[in-house]
């Protein structure tokens, strides 16, 4: 046979081969679950090569008896249900699921209340995700639709098909605390845009939301014994736009919902300093009984509430003991920070009697690492923004730490010398470097057990709308996300940024304006 008949004959082959592949597979690549893009990066994750794909026989199944799996069970339905157009209902397992089903098996007998591990098991026929607590279940169903093409994620039809690769993940979070901060008191956000931002965290599995209730430029939640507080103290912002306000009612409404996807709001009332919207609005608050002008920039550290007066403590006695009413989780933020107009031994006489105040009403104390310099009280949290000797101080005392490293973790902080939106006080932050650290090494002296997690705060003298939070949140946000999340060893900012890049489709079906940082390669993926 001579070259050319080789040649012409292995041309026909090829082309015999290539013909005989189905139409639906031309453009089909090989299935690996192990290279799918999740964030936070699973613990364990075994392929097994083929695919699970949604039909329109799809439904939800629930095994085990319990509200919340039912609720859960119709999130994932309402979220796979405009895209596919599939007419998936939730139905009781029966052991008996057709193929395209997904299972939600609640393993435990319902008293354990937030373990947040799962496991998943993907099949050609089934995915069938396993946990012991809703909490784990909530978890799974986030890397579900991490799996799914982007596309899941838009509220129109879309085209199929909706293949999973199968094989197993096996999961569970780092640290306990993974959260992220907004403040809604220099800038007012309605109660529409903190839901949305409750759903924007929680699809990378962080579990709490920190309010900064309230600063000098506006008091923002119903305290209905002191009801100047937001009638006069909620009404304005930094620039001086109206602010507003969340009535106890609304504050409720934000916590069931948060709730229901596994989201804890930690409220904070900043004191002794950030008080100046309180100490406008009672004039007994202010050491000399005078009130203070409502304000509107952004200095901090002019404002102090009189530590040494008994009728503040009557005052934050009634404010601790209403917002704690309305709070179920367990922390209450007390502030803290920045507090340059209180003398020293006045600063120290108030956060522990302040401390035991938030105790008595059953809830954990939460301060910025300032409270370290006093004696903090059992069980307290300190959440180290700016200094590390705080921090090591309150190792030293035996209590927790909360991450949240200003030079690291701000998300109100630039990207670079470009960004329009944000402070630089501490650094600008590129994606790299909001990534690139570990809590667990960051500060000799203190090492994973004294950390209780990590939270990215996202603080609003230059933010005013949802599309300034979305520009600074993403795309940094999913990555301390997985600090929190992601074992240490198994991170690494080269495989990330593919994964993250991978994400950009997802922001842009969610609705979400980012950052397009240059350092991820976006526009690799297709
Ligand atoms: C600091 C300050 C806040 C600012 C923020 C801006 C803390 C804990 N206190 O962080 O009042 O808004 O920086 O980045």
């Amino acid at each position: 046979m001579s070259l050319r008949t080789i040649k012409i004959s292995l041309t026909a082959i090829m082309t015999i081969l290539i013909l005989s592949v189905p139409a639906s597979c031309k453009k089909q690549a090989p299935s690996d679950l192990s290279a799918e893009s999740i964030i936070p990066a699973p613990l364990t994750v075994i392929a097994t090569g083929g695919y699970f794909t949604l039909n329109k026989n799809t439904d939800v199944y629930i095994n085990g008896e319990s509200e919340e799996l039912k609720f859960i069970g119709q999130y994932i339905a309402d979220r796979l249900k405009p895209a596919t157009g599939f007419d998936i209902e939730v139905k009781i397992a029966s052991g008996n699921e057709a193929p395209g089903s997904v299972i939600l098996n609640l393993t435990g007998d319902g008293k354990i209340l937030n373990d947040e591990s799962y496991s998943m098991e993907i099949t050609r026929q089934t995915v069938k995700l396993s946990a012991a607590s809703p909490a784990g279940i909530f978890m799974g169903v986030q890397t579900l639709r991490q799996l799914l093409p982007a596309k899941i994620e838009l509220s129109t039809l879309q085209e199929g098909p909706w293949k999973i690769p199968t094989g197993t993940i096996s999961d569970r979070p780092e640290y306990a605390y993974r959260g992220a901060m907004l403040d809604v008191s220099r800038h007012f956000f309605a109660v529409e845009d903190v839901k949305r931002f409750v759903d924007m965290i929680s699809f990378y599995k962080m579990n709490f939301l920190h309010l900064h209730l309230s600063d000098d430029q506006g008091w923002r939640i119903e305290i209905k014994s002191w009801p100047n507080l937001t009638i006069h103290g909620g009404s304005t912002q930094v620039g001086g736009g109206k602010g507003g306000f969340y009535t106890q009612e609304q504050y409720s409404d934000i916590v069931k919902y948060a709730q229901q996807r596994y989201v804890t709001i930690v409220p904070e009332i900043d004191m002794p300093g950030h008080t100046n919207a309180a100490l406008a609005s009672y004039a007994e608050l202010n050491t000399d009984g005078k009130a203070r002008e409502l304000y509107t920039g952004t200095e901090v550290g002019f404002s102090t509430f009189a530590a040494r007066k008994e009728v503040t403590y009557k005052f934050i006695n009634d404010v601790v003991k209403e917002i704690a009413a309305l709070t179920p989780g367990p922390y209450f933020h007390i502030g803290g920070d920045e507090s340059h107009s209180t003398k020293k031994d006045d600063y120290i006489y108030f956060i522990e009697k302040v401390q035991e105040i938030v105790k008595s009403h059953g809830k954990t104390v939460i301060g910025w690492d300032e409270i370290a310099t006093t004696k903090m009280t059992e069980g307290a949290v300190a959440q180290f923004w700016d200094k590390a000797a705080n921090a090591q101080k309150a190792v030293e005392q035996g209590r927790q730490v909360l991450y949240s490293p200003a030079k690291r973790a701000y998300l109100d902080m630039q990207y670079d010398a470009s960004t329009k939106l944000g402070l630089h006080w501490a650094a600008y932050i590129e994606v790299d470097n909001s990534y690139n650290w570990d809590p667990a090494t960051l500060v000799p002296g203190i090492q994973k057990e004294n950390i209780l997690g990590v939270e990215a705060p996202l603080w609003s003298e230059t933010i005013t709308s949802m599309d300034d939070i979305e520009y600074m949140v993403f795309p940094r946000m999913p990555g301390i996300a997985e600090i929190g999340w992601t074992p240490s060893m198994k991170r690494d900012w080269n495989e990330y940024k593919e994964r993250l890049a991978v994400h950009g489709e997802r922001f842009k079906a969610m609705g979400i304006d980012y950052y397009k940082s240059k350092l991820v390669p976006w526009d690799s993926i297709k």
